[in-house]
């Protein structure tokens, strides 16, 4: 199932580690292994990791089309000497596949990024969400202890987890209070990984992230269906934008700078727990009006809503503090809203116009289809 590779170029720290075919070299890079990895932030970790040299291994799920859009132009021909990104099969809701890739690989660390993420699909598929964000979790923490090795330990916890928040700014020790069946799958699987480090000393960590977008978010969530739609009104392509609660406000970072945040917890001295978060707000409606504004559109010509898009219960408000993976990690954000904006805008924006060239050209050849059968 897994092609073990030849040594990589690039030489992480040294260390000395077994796998399925005996002794391996001394002297070689880190192994990580990713769930979630053709995810938004699976494909921006995948990146940085393979840039410090690691060799990589992406767990992927069974699908009857490719879903590999945001990896593929990471992919190596595992034919070739030297790759070092490789995707196995496997499921989290199959504990079966995941002891089998752990007791092969071998991880020096492992990133938990694999989830039903939707919070309003959540509320349509309660039980399956609660299988794969919930108990995936506790699964891949088993598959690590009968596999017998001593991975470090990344859980993709959220922000979601403060839902009715009860203080703001939130920090690492705010309450939680979940509105979804995503959230109370993330406060398990939170309370899982702490628990699997104070009880079995496991270096497990939770990165609490705030909502963190880019121009490879997926497109039913809000920032994306904002930029899609604002870009394809802009070429003509569509009219309107069917929202729903335009005064939900969140903490909206750049997925690249949160990706770097989840590496550097499993790279200091000690396993903890960090929020992940800018420290600015905004609403729906104001990320709208800057997406539509940078385009020159007027968003009340266009934007209407559907009730189909509220959620039986909201997250109204959320705003992180960051300062403790500032002070001890040393992470900082470096994008900022208005720039995310523009640069998931500009991205959308060629999206639409290879759209446009595209119906164009097909035009064309049903109009000459047409003139050819005359
Ligand atoms: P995403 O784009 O929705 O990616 C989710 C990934 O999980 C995909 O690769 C998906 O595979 C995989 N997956 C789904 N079900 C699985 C299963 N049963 N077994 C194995 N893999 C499965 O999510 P994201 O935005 O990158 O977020 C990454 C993680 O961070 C998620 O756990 C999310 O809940 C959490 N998080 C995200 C944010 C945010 O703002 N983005 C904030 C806080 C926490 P397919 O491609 O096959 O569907
Ligand atoms: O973009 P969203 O769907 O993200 P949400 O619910 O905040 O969850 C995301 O961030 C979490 C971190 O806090 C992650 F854990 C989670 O996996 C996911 O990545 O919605 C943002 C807000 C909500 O208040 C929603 O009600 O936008 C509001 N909204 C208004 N109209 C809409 C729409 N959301 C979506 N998806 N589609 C709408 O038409």
């Amino acid at each position: 199932m897994v092609s073990k590779t030849s040594p990589p170029q690039k030489v992480g720290p040294v260390r000395g580690r077994r796998d399925g075919f005996g002794k391996r070299p001394v002297y070689m890079a880190k192994t990580a292994l990713i769930s979630g990895i053709t995810g938004q932030d699976g494909s921006f970790l995948a990146e940085l990791l393979l840039d410090k040299g690691y060799d990589v291994y992406g767990i992927i799920r069974r699908s009857s089309s490719f879903n590999t859009d945001r990896i593929d132009h990471l992919y190596q021909d595992p034919h070739e000497k030297g790759t070092r990104l490789h995707l196995v099969y496997g499921d989290l809701n199959d504990s079966s596949s995941l002891n089998t890739i752990l007791r092969q690989i071998h991880p020096d660390e492992i990133y938990n990024l694999g989830a039903q993420s939707h919070v309003r699909v959540s509320f349509d598929i309660p039980e399956y969400t609660g299988e794969v964000t919930g108990l995936g979790t506790v699964r891949l923490l088993e598959a690590v202890r009968e596999a017998g090795i001593r991975p470090k330990f990344y859980q993709a916890s959220s922000s979601e987890l403060y839902g009715k928040a009860v203080e703001t700014p939130q920090t690492e020790t705010t309450p939680f209070h979940p509105r979804s069946p995503y959230a109370c799958a993330k406060a398990y699987a939170y309370y899982i990984t702490l628990n699997y480090r104070e009880s079995y000393d496991m270096f497990a960590c939770n990165g609490i992230l705030f909502n963190h977008e880019s121009e490879r978010r997926g497109e039913t969530f809000v920032s994306r269906k904002i930029t899609r739609a604002a870009t394809r009104i802009k070429v003509g392509l569509q009219e309107k934008l069917y929202m729903g609660n335009l005064d939900a406000q969140r903490d909206w970072g750049y997925a690249r700078d949160y990706v770097e945040a989840m590496w550097m917890m499993l790279n200091t001295d000690r396993a903890d727990d960090y929020v992940i978060a800018t420290g600015e707000t905004h609403s729906v409606r104001e990320f709208i009006e800057r997406a539509f504004g940078y385009l020159d559109l007027d968003w009340q010509e266009h934007v209407e809503i559907d009730p189909k898009y509220f959620r039986p219960a909201e997250v109204d408000f959320l705003r992180g503090d960051a300062s403790k993976a500032r002070r001890e990690l040393g992470w900082e954000p470096t994008v900022s809203f208005d720039r995310l904006v523009k640069l998931m805008v500009d991205h959308d924006l060629q999206l639409a116009k290879q759209e446009t060239e595209a119906t164009e050209m097909q035009h064309v050849a049903v109009a000459k289809a047409r003139w050819e059968s005359l």
